[in-house]
């Protein structure tokens, strides 16, 4: 019989001083913290300090960052949607304490960074809402998130990345090509960046 863990809402707070008592090993595979998420669900309202929206763009808003890794509020606006891209060999979880929002994976068949050309096929959607956070796999980790112009909601996605990045490499799948970009905060530590 599949067993039920009925998760534990922790303001956001209390939620970064969960992640600071786990040890360097647990952002090495994705299991323990995944099994973190599962088990917990940040409360709506403490997160009010890291939420800015934008029409243009989704938003990103950092709430903290160690040597280990940086946690990410990402708001997103009906319709709005990442490209698609990879994480650079580090790990990447989510959770999506309001709302919910689609994680469209691909596959990778070939890459070649310094011509800027890739081939990718799509592969499955996994939708994540209040219980049902994920992480990306590192073996096929190309992917991009959407919130879907039919789920008619605002959404916000908690990003924790392993170790801390400010890059990523892009990809058009129906172009066939990729390139590096540069990432940035919209917001830190609730100020405008
Ligand atoms: N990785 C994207 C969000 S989708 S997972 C970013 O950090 O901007
Ligand atoms: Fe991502």
């Amino acid at each position: 019989m599949a067993t039920q863990v009925v998760p534990r809402q922790l303001s956001i707070q209390d939620f970064v001083s969960e992640l600071h008592k786990f040890p360097e090993a647990a952002f090495v595979d994705t299991g323990e913290i995944l099994s973190f998420l599962q088990r917990t669900i940040v409360a709506p309202e403490s997160l009010s300090p890291y939420l800015n929206w934008d029409r243009q763009h989704y938003t990103r808003n950092l709430i903290d960052k160690s040597r280990l890794y940086e946690l990410i509020a990402i708001c997103w606006e009906v319709g709005q949607v990442s490209s698609v891209h990879n994480h650079r060999d580090q790990n990447c979880w989510m959770a999506v304490p309001i709302g919910r929002l689609q994680v469209e994976n691909f596959h990778l068949a070939s890459q070649d960074l310094e011509h800027g050309v890739c081939k990718l096929t799509p592969t499955n959607t996994v939708e994540m809402n209040p219980t049902h956070p994920c992480a990306v796999d590192p073996a096929d980790p190309v992917h991009r998130v959407v919130n879907p112009t039919q789920f008619g909601e605002r959404a916000v996605s908690l990003h924790i990345y392993s170790h801390p990045f400010d890059t990523c490499v892009v990809y058009s799948p129906e172009q066939g090509t990729c390139g590096v970009i540069k990432l940035h905060y919209t917001t830190m530590f609730g100020k405008p960046a």
